[in-house]
């Protein structure tokens, strides 16, 4: 394991391009719990059956309530040395590109700007009548939430499941994939397309994959290195520390 790590930290030391790709368990160790698995589940709801176009249509005030209360959770949140890692490699590279699954902020609250939010923001708010969106922050207090300037349900910005990926974020995403030549997939279960498949898109080019996630996952087969473990611990010691605030 140790010599591997040597090696997979060779790897990206090594890459002229390379691309990012984080999942839920990055913000794990900062508190936000994770869509799948243990402490995934509220009030009994599996997160999969709120995080869609039609429960929001049957029930707005219940998906409403879902994301307010992690609204309110991640707020609290603050990124760990796994975000700091990829902040900070981030630095180093010319080309670079960091794809997060994750809707909370935390990555570019640890620094990185080279990035796209590929199931958007947690923080975006978008009017389901006139299409205005904004970033909003604090907390509503009625739910569901109307737009000020037209009276419809707002929603938030982010992408359900039969949704269309954000168009700059997928296209974006897809140059990167065609060209990188070290992906790194972090804390992601890799069940959900079309992420899931960037891994075989690079491996299948000749690129390097490297995972990092607490347990095997669909991509593990395809990855040149898998370590399992924690991401604030095995991303550190992949990328290289970051330096102490
Ligand atoms: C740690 C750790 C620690 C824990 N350290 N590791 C092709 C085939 C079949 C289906 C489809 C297809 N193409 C599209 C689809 C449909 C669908 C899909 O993929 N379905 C599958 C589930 C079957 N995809 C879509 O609809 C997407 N849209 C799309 O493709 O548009 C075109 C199209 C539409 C329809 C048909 C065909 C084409 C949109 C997907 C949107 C996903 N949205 C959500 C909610 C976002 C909003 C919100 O946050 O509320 O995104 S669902 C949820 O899953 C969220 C996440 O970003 C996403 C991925 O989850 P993630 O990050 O992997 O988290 P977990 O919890 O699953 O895993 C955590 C992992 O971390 C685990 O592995 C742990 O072990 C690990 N871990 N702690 C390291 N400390
Ligand atoms: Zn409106």
């Amino acid at each position: 394991m140790e010599s591997d790590l040597r090696a997979a930290g060779r790897s990206v030391r090594e890459s002229r391009s390379m691309c990012v790709l984080t999942g839920a368990g990055v913000s794990a160790e900062s508190g936000v719990p994770t869509f799948r698995g243990p402490g995934g589940m509220w009030r009994n709801r599996d997160p999969m059956s709120l995080a869609t176009p039609e429960a929001f249509a049957a029930d707005p005030k219940t998906v409403w309530e879902w994301y307010q209360w992690r609204r309110d959770l991640i707020r609290k949140c603050a990124p760990n040395p796994g975000h700091a890692a990829i902040a900070r490699i981030e630095r180093e590279k010319g080309d670079f590109l960091l794809v997060t699954q994750n809707v909370d902020g935390l990555h570019r609250l640890a620094g990185s700007r080279k990035l796209v939010e590929f199931h958007g923001s947690i923080w975006a708010v978008r009017c389901t009548g006139c299409g205005r969106e904004e970033e909003i922050r604090s907390d509503f207090p009625l739910l569901p939430p109307r737009c000020p300037s037209c009276g419809a349900l707002l929603r938030p910005g982010v992408v359900w499941f039969g949704e269309q990926i954000p168009p700059s974020a997928l296209e974006a995403s897809l140059a990167m994939l065609g060209r990188c030549d070290l992906l790194l997939v972090a804390g992601t279960s890799s069940v959900v397309q079309p992420s899931a498949s960037f891994a075989f898109s690079v491996a299948q080019r000749g690129g390097t994959v490297i995972e990092v996630n607490l347990e095997e996952t669909p991509v593990s087969g395809a990855a040149r290195f898998s370590f399992r473990g924690k991401a604030g611990e095995l991303l550190p010691a992949i990328l290289g520390r970051a330096d102490p605030p």
